[in-house]
């Protein structure tokens, strides 16, 4: 029998992978160091050559079991990642990192690949294993293959050498954090089925395809739309990717984006159902969804059930979560709640792939750290949320069961009138899709498109008897001529069998490519020391100011500019504005640009402070007991830094054998002076929290003095501590030290040991 799908036969430069793919050998050539910034001419370097290991998509190894992660029990995680940045607050629960069991997603739009890589490391590192490339403005619309590397706008333009040189980055990237990452572009335009090809040669991992895309929101025609998919489709079956639709779109078009939910899920299942007669399996199959409201519409009843009736409609399916970004203005506070709450339903619908979009989407290209931002707020809700639906149930007896029948409802006619009015090409044309309206009410506002016309109309032609394409993977009839059973045979073999028959195209355009933009940019390249700040290309000099002024908006925004001229930034621009008051208040974030460069080599660092061993700390302890004071002083209340910084149990001092006497909060300085006389104490600890004023730097001066007074500053250690404390000022007020942000017991031990040494031999001395 004559196959549509060969197996691969001619394997002569693999392994034998994951699905059966084809898989090169990796890189090992050139390797990441921790310590370095990622230099893209590596990558470039003998990028003709390399050849990524075919890259089916990946799901989180070791979901479904429950996981012991420091002192907590998780039911929602996946493996740990070998190297990674733990959520902030993570400090005060021993550094954990759970990764959630979803895979998450970010979505990097620079315009320029180069950036994008430095990008997808930090992801990477931020718990990202999806990493999604947003292709420049209009690549929909070209039918070819790009090449190059040309910059973007808005997303890069999708080419071979670009998605080589980001796969070939990834494959590192995914080798320093231990996780694999499912690299993700659009097979949608009328150049579908090209690049189909080209990402499962470029080990690719996921995809958009949806021929609905292609029709409604880029006029393509629609016969060539489907054509094309049964084609782009039977390639992504062939390579394993996950294939994500574009039914989410219409949340982002239409005007009242709520009033869709019927006509979304029968995109769904259009798209659903094509893509399984493709061949796709239904676990490479995902929804986009995306909540429809946002707050402050009462999002949780209207997005709940919806999310409901989706899975109960594609149970057998995926779910790709987006975040809703059609009510989402310039304040990334007001869009990471929006996100969070989007999370809740994730979790409680249990969304297979969490995507992030980041929260400046609504004033900038996003940046750096806002992908960063966005990726953390789903690890961080998504921990949060770890084992919610083992407490909580969907009620499906009350409102949610009635509002989650009635969406299927609206949606099975939606479906049964398409077929009445001649199926949904005619339903396309009578402008079926995107009105406002919720079906089954209309409001004739919809998108209405024309069989023969929109780009490409004309362009199909019937395949003659004789047609016979010799590739290996390929839709529909094929006249594969004997003595072949399988077409590629013909050719010994196609790209997909015999990687080594891709051609690698260069650079197309001699000025407007990577090379030129790293000379451009040349001396940072050379002296990775040198460095700016930057949003999203390298020293590309942005910095974003926050102000708040007592004024009325106009005045604020027109002030801020001035301000911003004044303090030498070149290009200012206001990208967020927020009236706290009419005239009481404006608060502004702008951005500017800075012209000068720091070199990291010629700055002078604080002394890093070697903190002893702890067996050193306790040896020293047991010789010569030592005794302290400790509270919290002034006027402040805060006790939990300094209780770490004591407590045994938070790893502090006690555990090294020196004795506390905590004297609680709010501690008048002459009191803790007096208690430190009366115990003989070694040190006396002050901690302050609150620092308007520079009370806490006071505070220190104060004590620092009561002690000359009392004639005991050179038989006592004083040390100040509290999350706005730096060393050298506290120094500057008196004490013998200062522990700021992120201090932990040892270090204050190792200080007061060491301080005390000093100490003695200054005594022995005299
Ligand atoms: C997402 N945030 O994650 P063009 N095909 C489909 C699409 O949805 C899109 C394109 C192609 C979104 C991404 C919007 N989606 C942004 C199904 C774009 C892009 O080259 O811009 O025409 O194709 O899905």
């Amino acid at each position: 029998m004559k196959r549509d799908v060969c197996e691969d036969k001619v394997v002569r430069d693999g392994r034998q992978g994951e699905n059966g793919s084809v898989q090169a050998a990796r890189e090992t050539s050139i390797t990441l160091d921790i310590n370095e910034r990622f230099d893209v001419r590596k990558i470039l370097d003998g990028l003709e050559n390399y050849r990524s290991p075919r890259r089916p998509w990946h799901w989180r190894e070791g979901r479904g079991e429950s996981r012991k992660i420091g002192a907590f029990e998780y039911l929602e995680t996946s493996e740990s990642l070998e190297n990674s940045v733990p959520l902030p607050g993570s400090r005060g629960l021993g550094y954990i990192d759970p990764q959630p069991d979803c895979v998450i997603t970010t979505e990097i739009a620079s315009g320029r690949f180069e950036d994008d890589i430095r990008r997808m490391r930090m992801a990477a590192w931020n718990g990202a294993d999806h990493i999604m490339v947003i292709r420049t403005a209009g690549q929909s619309h070209i039918d070819s293959l790009l090449e190059g590397t040309t910059q973007g706008i808005g997303g890069i333009p999708v080419t071979r050498k670009q998605c080589r040189a980001t796969r070939r980055a990834l494959d590192l990237i995914e080798d320093e954090v231990g996780r694999p990452i499912n690299y993700h572009s659009y097979v949608s335009g009328v150049a579908g089925p090209d690049i189909a090809v080209m990402f499962v040669e470029e080990g690719v991992s996921g995809v958009h395809q949806d021929p609905q895309y292609n029709i409604l929101y880029r006029n393509i025609n629609m016969l060539r739309s489907f054509v094309d998919a049964c084609e782009s489709k039977k390639i992504i079956a062939y390579g394993g990717q996950l294939q994500i639709d574009g039914a989410h779109n219409a949340n982002a078009t239409a005007m009242e984006a709520w009033k869709v939910m019927p006509e979304l899920m029968v995109q769904h299942a259009i798209n659903t159902m094509f893509s399984l007669k493709c061949g796709i399996k239904p676990e490479n199959i995902a929804l986009s969804s995306v909540p429809p409201t946002a707050p402050p519409a009462p999002c949780m009843r209207i997005d709940l059930p919806y999310a409901v009736a989706l899975r109960d409609f594609f149970r057998d399916y995926r779910i790709r979560a987006q975040q809703n970004t059609k009510y989402m203005e310039s304040e990334t506070r007001e869009a990471t709640v929006t996100h969070t709450l989007n999370m809740v339903i994730s979790r409680l619908t249990s969304v297979d792939v969490q995507s992030t979009i980041t929260p400046d989407e609504g004033r900038n290209v996003p940046w750096h750290y806002f992908n960063i931002n966005a990726v953390n707020t789903a690890r961080q809700s998504l921990n949060g949320l770890d084992g919610i639906r083992e407490m909580v149930d969907i009620n499906r007896d009350g409102p949610l069961g009635e509002r989650v029948r009635e969406l299927k409802e609206r949606a099975i006619l939606f479906l049964e009138e398409m077929l009445e009015v001649g199926g949904y090409f005619s339903a396309v044309e009578e402008g079926f899709f995107i009105d406002s309206a919720e079906y089954p009410d209309r409001k004739g506002d919809g998108i209405a498109r024309e069989l023969d016309g929109g780009i490409g109309a004309d362009s199909l032609f019937k395949r003659a008897d004789d047609y016979f394409a010799p590739v290996s993977v390929h839709f529909g009839y094929n006249n594969i001529p004997a003595p072949f059973e399988c077409a590629s045979e013909a050719i010994g073999g196609d790209t997909f069998q015999d990687p080594s028959k891709i051609q690698f195209i260069d650079e197309l355009d001699e000025y407007d490519n990577v090379n030129v933009r790293i000379a451009e940019k040349q001396k940072y390249y050379d002296n990775p020391n040198l460095v700016r700040p930057e949003v999203e290309f390298l020293a590309d000099g942005v910095i974003v100011l926050t102000l708040m002024l007592p004024c009325d908006r106009r005045h604020a925004e027109a002030a801020s500019l001035v301000i911003g001229e004044r303090m030498g930034l070149s290009d200012c621009e206001i990208i967020h504005c927020q009236v706290m008051h009419p005239v009481e208040g404006t608060y502004i974030e702008m951005k500017g640009k800075i012209d000068f460069d720091i070199d990291l080599s010629k700055l002078v660092l604080p002394e890093v402070i070697e903190t002893l061993s702890e067996s050193e700390i306790r040896e020293d302890i047991r010789e010569h007991p030592m005794t302290v004071v400790a509270g919290t002083v002034g006027e402040d209340e805060h006790s939990v830094g300094l209780k770490e910084i004591l407590d045994i149990k938070h790893g502090g001092i006690e555990g090294f054998g020196i004795r506390y006497h905590y004297l609680g909060t709010s501690v008048p300085m002459d009191k803790i002076v007096d208690a430190a006389i009366e115990t003989n104490a070694d040190a006396i600890l002050a901690s302050t929290i609150i620092s308007h004023h520079d009370i806490h730097y006071e505070n220190m001066r104060k004590i620092a003095d009561i002690c000359i007074e009392k004639g005991i500053r050179d038989q006592i250690i004083l040390v100040g501590g509290g999350t706005q404390v730096v060393n050298e000022l506290a120094v500057e007020a008196g004490m013998d030290g200062g522990f700021g942000r992120g201090s932990r017991g040892i270090d204050v031990a190792s200080f007061l040991v060491k301080r005390r040494r000093e100490m003695r031999k200054g005594c022995d001395e005299r």
